[in-house]
């Protein structure tokens, strides 16, 4: 049903997502250690939200009747040089998994696999609102600049994320 090109892509996928998980537990850890708790609490939901992202992956493989090929994930970074950087640097990964989704859909439609394509449209609408969502963050950090107190609310603020249902 998808080509063996497209299946190694998707499996690279699933890692790529698994990578994007494991990134934002290794930012969720760097907060909780300087101790920016609301910090450390939204990016290990995003680390979760990540996990399940890689799951609808690993789900839509198996339903097309291929094989998962887990592969090593990397070591993601430890720490950054200030809360701002580790944001930034969110948003500089959100704009590479961009990229890759849509090179993704591109090779499916360059493929006519509809299945894929249309399984795919999910994490286009998913990426527009992860950049959006980090992107308003890292503006935020611009906003603050060097006030602690700033610092404090914008901690406080985005401790009170809770999880999206995915669809
Ligand atoms: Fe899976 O969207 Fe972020 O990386």
């Amino acid at each position: 049903m998808i080509s063996d090109k497209m299946k190694v892509a998707l499996n690279e996928q699933l890692n790529a997502e698994l990578y994007s998980s494991y990134i934002y537990l290794s930012m969720s850890a760097y907060f909780d250690d300087i101790n920016l708790k609301g910090m450390a609490a939204w990016m290990k939901m995003q680390s979760t939200e990540e996990y399940a992202h890689a799951m609808k992956f690993f789900d839509f493989i198996i339903r097309v009747g291929e094989r998962v090929n887990l592969k090593q994930i990397d070591n993601p970074p430890a720490s950054w040089d200030s809360p701002q950087a580790a944001f930034e640097s969110a948003l500089k990964h959100e704009k590479s998994i961009t990229k890759r989704i849509n090179d993704l859909t591109d090779l499916a439609i360059s493929e006519k696999d509809h299945a894929t394509n249309t399984f795919l449209h999910w994490f286009v609408d998913e990426q527009v609102e992860e950049e959006s969502t980090v992107a308003d963050i890292v503006e935020n950090f611009k906003l603050i600049a060097d006030s602690k107190g700033g610092l404090f609310m914008l901690d406080k603020e985005l401790g009170k994320r809770t999880i999206m249902p995915q669809q």
